[in-house]
């Protein structure tokens, strides 16, 4: 135990057998950040430092971290009860987490399929709606269309229908039967935009042409996410979101919007689906839903969706399901992360805190290396242009200064984004981005 013990004194070889996800894993190795503790805005490090959270951990706990309702609920489930089996039995706790979910989710989104991840929830959502079509006999719907730059975590599913080359490069022909829509990022015209560009919904039509391509009567579904998180927060143009409401439902095409980042609180509402004013026909999350303590994600279908299903034979209707399906940890910790954000009003705090996050963010419109600010609820990204022949570089750099200097943001490519959990203070907000504007100043 000697990570723990004495953090400080960490033998190389005890940090060689795990290989970490998404991570330089020879670099971290050579100087580790290791954090040991977590309360409210803020991490421990092994060396004692306290660093700002500026990232919600990873875009999740958007409540703050180990706050105590949630981690009181999770001690009490685990010695009340360790596990339930999820398939033919059930506890309590998931029905009522389905319910609470179901009252937070727009219109006739409600009915709720759990899973452990983001990964798992668009898994879920794709195959659902390949299913559903061939329970409605509209089989030949195979399809799927996601978007470039879209994020939709790691499964084969997801990295298919995502847009991030890295993510799918190494990795085969994955799905068959999968295009992508154009991304909506234009810095020539939407650079330094406040909430959601002005220029771009006509993107949205590029649908039109893959439907006159591949015919609506082969295309299931088309994911986006409604704000792209992981690529470097892209958020969407005015217009975007309803007009591909608009072709889907014209061409019998499910709409599935990623909310695992967007969802509980981050931009301010429920939903991004809420935010946007578009009601898809499904909605992934994951994250906030038990504010990251304990792995979760689920889908959230709608009523048509979930009758198709129970329309047909006796028996198992979706031969899909996970061994820690609505675990009882996780039902346990979402009941508790929705009560404390209802009783915190913590969305209404996003939506309050988000102007001054907007604020502070194009404050550094002129600093040294910006292209770019972008933001909306309590996402915010700040592009560098990147160094010429390394591009990632720069942002990679600005992140661990701005970590030596104490406060955690991302970096993605040379893009820097902020997301701060929903109880931050603007004493917080102004520390993370005068931190930014020093470590540009002095970064090459
Ligand atoms: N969909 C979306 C929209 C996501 O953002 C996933 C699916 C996958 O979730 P899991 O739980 O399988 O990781 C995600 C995850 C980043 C970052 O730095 C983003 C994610 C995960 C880790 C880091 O932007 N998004």
């Amino acid at each position: 135990m000697t990570l723990l013990s004495d953090p400080l004194k960490i033998a190389r070889k005890e940090l060689d057998s795990y290989w970490m996800p998404f991570t330089a894993n020879r670099q971290f190795k050579e100087a580790p950040r290791l954090v040991v503790a977590a309360e409210g805005m803020y991490y421990t490090t092994a060396d004692g430092r306290r660093i700002l959270d500026g990232f919600a951990g990873l875009w999740c706990c958007n409540a703050g971290h180990c706050r105590k309702p949630i981690v009181g609920a999770i001690q009490k489930q685990a010695a009340t009860m360790d596990y339930a089996p999820a398939f033919q039995m059930a506890h309590p706790l998931a029905f009522e987490l389905a319910n609470r979910i179901v009252d937070l989710a727009p219109g006739k989104l409600d009915h709720v399929f759990f899973c452990n991840s983001g990964s798992e929830a668009v898994d879920t959502a794709l195959k659902i709606a390949l299913a559903w079509h061939r329970v409605r006999g509209e089989g030949a719907r195979m399809r799927l269309i996601g978007r470039e730059r879209g994020y939709h975590g790691v499964g084969f599913g997801g990295i298919s229908v995502g847009g991030i080359p890295a993510n799918r490069k190494m990795f085969g022909t994955m799905l068959a039967g999968v295009d992508h829509l154009p991304h909506t990022h234009n810095l020539e015209k939407n650079a330094y935009s406040r909430g959601q560009p002005e220029w771009g919904a006509h993107l949205a039509d590029e649908l039109e042409r893959l439907v006159a391509l591949h015919d609506a009567s082969t295309i299931a579904a088309v994911i986006v996410e409604p704000m792209a998180g992981s690529t470097g927060v892209l958020i969407p143009p005015k217009g975007y979101l309803q007009r591909l409401r608009e072709i889907t439902k014209k061409h019998g095409i499910l709409l599935i919007f990623d909310e695992v980042i967007t969802a509980f609180g981050r931009l301010g509402a429920n939903f991004g689906a809420d935010v946007y004013g578009v009601e898809p026909d499904m909605v992934t999350f994951a994250k906030g839903i038990t504010s990251g303590t304990v792995p979760m994600g689920g889908v959230i279908v709608s009523s048509d969706i979930y009758q198709a299903f129970m329309a047909g034979p006796q028996g198992i209707e979706l031969f899909h399901g996970y061994t820690y399906s609505a675990h009882p940890l996780a039902c346990a910790a979402g009941i508790a992360t929705l009560q404390l954000y209802k009783d915190e009003d913590l969305f209404a705090r996003a939506r309050r805190m988000a102007p001054v996050l907007e604020n502070a963010l194009h404050s550094l419109k002129g600093t040294k290396h910006v292209v770019d600010i972008r933001n909306q609820g309590l996402v915010g990204a700040v592009e560098l242009a990147p160094r010429a022949g390394a591009p990632g570089a720069r942002g990679f750099e600005a992140y661990l200064r701005c970590y030596e200097k104490n406060v955690l943001v991302r970096s993605t490519g040379d893009i820097l984004a902020v997301a701060p959990a929903l109880i931050v203070e603007e004493s917080h907000i102004a520390q993370i981005v005068s931190t930014m504007r020093e470590v540009l100043g002095v970064l090459d």
